[in-house]
């Protein structure tokens, strides 16, 4: 029997991670050992499941079972090994190209089913791994080697996507906010149903800019705001600016430093409506938030799955071949 008090290092891969130097890949990387280890499981009961791209190369570099599966798919191979066994904790990791385009629909009935995954989103808002086409979180305008004019086409804004779909578990993180991303994993890692976690994370060769004004310190205070259950929705450099929400529009409200007007949301992440507002904030207009935006309990896949079965149970009348040949079936004549 495996001793199950792990450490980060005991999930560390046994050969080299090759990614870029600089990329946010490693970041997540050390965050996700270090969960895992928290979570005091032994190796066996992981896995890491992913499609195909940069971050997709994920599996290799956790000391747990895992399944480089094919592009887009990584959905639908871990709702399998999670069905097939509960009691495993069952992570998927994906790019913005790999989940969002071509495994678009994949995802979206992943997390509508409410099955148990760890599903994180790597945002680079690029196709890393094939040399930096625009993918579907490609910011307007902006120019890559499939769109050298700038895109036409309106980003997706993946939080947002799954709030849409009433997952169960939505948060952002930053690659280069560690904090902040620990504490997301860790709550992702206990929670029941679909928890979904979208991570902003830097391309050093295809997507250098993105994010850099997040993390300027002189502006990141102004562009930003973390959201957390039970407290009030301020921001800015001197804590400030705070949100409002009237007639269900939101707006951006200053105050003197300290005296926090009373109409300033208090943030409730059980709330949807509030999820799904906070989740729409763009820049300039609005702070992009950080954190967990909706947490909420549902029955999971698995679980109705089980129970439906047991309540079923063992049954002549549901046989097979009762079903291809019982009174139900027809012939076309
Ligand atoms: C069926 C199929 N279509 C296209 C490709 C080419 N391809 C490989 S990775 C990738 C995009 C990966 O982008 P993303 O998921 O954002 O990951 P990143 O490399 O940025 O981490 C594409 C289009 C492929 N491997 N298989």
């Amino acid at each position: 029997m495996e001793n199950t008090k792990l450490t980060a290092r005991d999930f560390a891969p046994s050969q080299p991670v090759k990614w870029c130097p600089g990329c946010g890949d490693f970041a997540i990387l050390a965050q996700v050992h270090k969960t895992m280890a928290a979570m005091g499981l032994p190796h066996e009961k992981y896995v890491v499941v992913s499609g195909i791209g940069c971050s997709s190369r994920f599996p290799y570099y956790v000391n747990t079972y895992g399944v480089h599966s094919i592009h887009g798919r990584a959905p639908a191979v871990a709702s399998g090994i999670k069905l097939s066994n509960p009691e495993l904790s069952v992570w998927v990791v994906t790019g913005d190209g790999d989940g969002l385009s071509i495994g678009g629909n994949h995802m979206l009935h992943a997390i509508r089913r409410n099955i148990g995954l760890k599903i994180l989103l790597f945002n680079n808002r690029i196709y890393a791994m094939t040399k930096g086409q625009a993918s579907p979180t490609t910011q307007l305008g902006t120019k890559t080697k499939t769109t050298p004019m700038g895109t036409i086409d309106y980003p997706f804004n993946p939080a947002r996507f799954a709030i849409g779909l009433d997952c169960t578990f939505v948060a952002r993180g930053l690659d280069t906010d560690m904090a902040l991303t620990s504490r997301i994993l860790e709550r992702a890692a206990g929670h029941k149903g679909t928890a979904f976690v979208e991570i902003f994370q830097k391309c050093l060769p295809f997507s250098e800019k993105e994010f850099d004004d997040l993390k300027d310190p002189q502006k990141k205070d102004d562009l930003t705001i973390k959201v957390e259950h039970g407290k009030p929705l301020i921001f800015g450099k001197n804590r400030n600016k705070g949100i409002v929400f009237r007639n269900f529009r939101s707006e951006i409200v200053e105050f003197e430093a300290g005296s926090i007007p009373a109409e300033v949301a208090v943030y409730d992440e059980t709330n949807a409506e509030m999820a799904y507002l906070i989740s729409g904030f763009q820049a300039p207009e609005f702070p992009i938030p950080f954190g967990v935006f909706r947490a909420s309990e549902k029955p999971s896949y698995e679980e109705l799955y089980y129970n439906q079965v047991a309540a079923v149970g063992d049954t002549k009348g549901n046989e097979l071949e009762t079903l291809l040949s019982g009174p139900d079936a027809w012939e076309v004549k």
